[in-house]
């Protein structure tokens, strides 16, 4: 029976376990990548574990998240993560070198490689044939002091991509189209691998937007080929010798599969509030565009931006449209300040911030009241661009700037334009952003550490029974950005668990926080997809911080299901979701004889006040139902 892609890379890697779907396994980690915003926590959980040196092939720390320096806070987070990385032989990549998957596909990904990172749109990886996976920060710190990392193995699906993309249809639109069939819980539990002779048309950076949303779509990761194409991107990036050729078996067989026709996509837009909302630019028709940005790890490869360049060249931006643009790495700004572009995009009257995350993460550019912001992003949560009323859309480069022309959203394809094909360009080697850990060791470097990084809560050993009350009944498709938002106000307190964890909910439920302080002890009762989107352990952290014992719900989303289970706090799923509606703030419930029960598949809650039981699901592992007895990952793996 022939190997998909997914599989043949994970057999490669595999430590202990058998690969079946469904199994856990342990598998070798390549590479770590780890960016600023998780990077204080990682960092703090490495120094933790006594570690002198990584155990990864290659780690590197990135800083492109928490670059807005408005007081000593996040300059303090840098200089802190670069103290370690040096201690500990990590890469430091220094602020305004660019975003980081962008910087690691360009400089470190390889073809059949491991990557984890902590950061969730470690997938891009997978643009380059690599099984490039997003993780808690506590577990990518495990990954580079021993260099594994365990997981369940996903079922595979693949995408079969068939023909060619019409002109003004993009790498975006393709993946937004997924995003339409599969919804943003369809890939939780499976790996995305894409074949067919479509694929032979998408370049890595078309290839990596597409498997850098995997990351909506909830999959582990998602993966394409490494072909003549890959080693076409990596000889203009000067490192063909890290090419290898990869496939899928001919006969390989896979558990589900989807059929996209290239050639018949059109350009796409997500409707506010979800990366799965979409719709077709022409059926949502010519609405009024106040900003457009353009940028982040989905869209600001070199060709991305150079076809804005092209559309924007000799033209005005609409005087009712802010156009903002943050290009993804250094070299590509290099690039388009040699060749010109960038007078172009100046010149139309755009606005060029700083090779970072920068507005997509609500570091800036907050657009005004109620605006609707054309975004190249990832997401398009409510109120993640600062702004609460604004209404965010998801689009590819090309239909974000002839928009921005316009002034209202616009599909390229009907203005019947010709979009100038861009050539491809050799990148000359720079490091002058990186500092390397040569030299530097634990014994000779000391931890440099301000007055805003604090120690991250711990939790204890289970206790015999567990009393919660219930302090929130949240919704379907929570995200992280709900439970632990993050904006310009609150990033620089990523090191600070504390004060975040006064803010925890706070975009739904501003008591929440003060309900949990006030219960000392609670529970949440969430709906299906709880704790979509990002990695940030923050979003267990502080529920442990402030007293959550568990989260029961319909379903969760990975990442945070890992993260919670880290920090030692239970993820329930219920038995019947029909429960689900019972629940009420303040209801009193107790899980008796707790240690026993969660080695069981199943746990009974009782209702304190009407002895009423509900019945849920564990889905523990082994290593998972240590973790919980230990009071988290920290603990189980010190012996606490
Ligand atoms: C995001 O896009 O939501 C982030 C910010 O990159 C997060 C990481 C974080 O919260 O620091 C992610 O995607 O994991
Ligand atoms: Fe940065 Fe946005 Fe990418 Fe997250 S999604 S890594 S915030 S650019």
């Amino acid at each position: 029976m022939g190997k998909t892609l997914a599989y043949k890379i994970l057999e490669d890697h595999l430590v202990e376990g058998e690969l079946i779907a469904g199994n856990e396994i342990t598998i070798r980690i390549d590479q770590t990548l780890t960016q600023d915003s998780t990077g204080t926590m990682v960092y703090l959980q490495l120094e933790a574990m006594d570690v002198e040196k990584v155990q990864t092939e290659l780690s590197v720390a990135y800083i492109d998240h928490n670059t807005l320096q408005t007081g000593f806070e996040n300059a303090d987070d840098h200089a802190f993560i670069k103290s370690v990385a040096q201690r500990h032989g990590v890469l430091f990549s220094k602020p305004g070198n660019g975003i980081c998957h962008q910087l690691h596909l360009e400089n470190y990904g390889k073809p059949g490689k491991t990557l984890l990172g902590s950061d969730s749109h470690t997938p891009t990886g997978g643009g380059l044939g690599m099984i490039a996976i997003g993780a808690g920060g506590l577990d990518v710190a495990v990954a580079m002091a021993k260099g594994t990392y365990s997981l369940t193995v996903p079922q595979v699906v693949k995408v079969q991509l068939n023909g060619k993309l019409k002109p003004w249809v993009s790498a975006k639109d393709v993946i937004l189209y997924v995003l339409k069939q599969l919804t943003v819980k369809g890939g939780v539990g499976k790996i995305i691998e894409y074949t067919g002779d479509g694929v032979k048309s998408l370049s890595v950076t078309d290839r990596a937007t597409i498997t850098n949303m995997g990351a909506e779509l909830g999959a582990t990761t998602s993966v394409f080929p490494s072909d003549e194409n890959t080693k076409a991107y990596l000889a203009s990036e000067g490192r063909e010798s890290d090419y290898t050729p990869l496939a899928a078996d001919d006969d390989a067989v896979y558990d589900q599969e989807l059929i996209v026709d290239l050639d018949s996509l059109v350009p796409y837009a997500a409707q506010p509030h979800s990366p799965d909302n979409v719709d077709s630019v022409a059926n949502i028709g010519e609405i009024k565009v106040d900003q457009v940005a353009i940028g982040s790890c989905t869209n600001s490869s070199y060709t991305d931006l150079m076809k804005v360049a092209a559309i924007l060249k000799g033209r005005k931006v609409h005087p009712d449209v802010s156009l903002v643009i943050s290009p993804g790495s250094s070299k590509i700004l290099t690039k388009m300040a040699q060749n010109g572009a960038l007078a172009d995009i100046i010149a139309s009257g755009a606005r060029i911030i700083e090779n970072a995350c920068g507005p997509c993460i609500g570091m800036g550019q907050s657009p005004k009241s109620g605006a609707v912001s054309l975004r190249t992003f990832n997401r398009n949560f409510k109120g993640r661009s600062g702004t609460l009323d604004a209404q965010v859309y998801l689009v590819s480069p090309e239909t974000a700037a002839i928009s921005a022309v316009k002034g209202v959203l616009t599909d390229g394809s009907s203005c019947g334009e010709e979009l100038p094909a861009i050539e491809s360009t050799d990148f000359p080697f720079n490091d002058n952003f990186v500092v390397y850990p040569e030299g530097t060791n634990k014994s000779n470097t000391e931890v440099e550490m301000g007055p805003n990084i604090k120690p991250f809560p711990r939790n204890t050993a289970l206790p015999d029974s567990v009393s919660a009350k219930v302090t929130l009944h949240a919704g379907d498709n929570i995200t992280t950005d709900d439970i632990m938002p993050s904006d310009s106000r609150l990033l620089p307190y990523r090191s600070n668990v504390p004060h975040l964890a006064n803010y925890c909910f706070e975009k739904i439920d501003s008591g929440f926080a003060q309900r949990c302080k006030d219960a000392g002890a609670c529970a949440i009762i969430g709906g299906e997809n709880y704790g979509q989107g990002s990695s940030r352990e923050h979003a267990a952290l502080a529920p442990l911080y402030l007293g959550v014992k568990f989260v029961l719900a319909k379903s969760f989303a990975r990442i945070h299901r890992s993260n919670l289970i880290n920090s030692g706090i239970m993820p329930l799923v219920f038995v019947d979701p029909a429960d689900y509606d019972t629940f009420e703030l303040g209801q009193e419930l107790i899980i008796e004889n707790a240690p026993e029960q969660v080695k069981n598949p199943v746990v009974e809650i009782k209702d304190v006040k009407t002895g009423k039981i509900y019945k849920a699901n564990t889905n523990f592992s082994e290593l998972e139902i240590n973790m919980i007895l230990k009071g988290g990952k920290i603990n189980a793996i010190k012996g606490e």
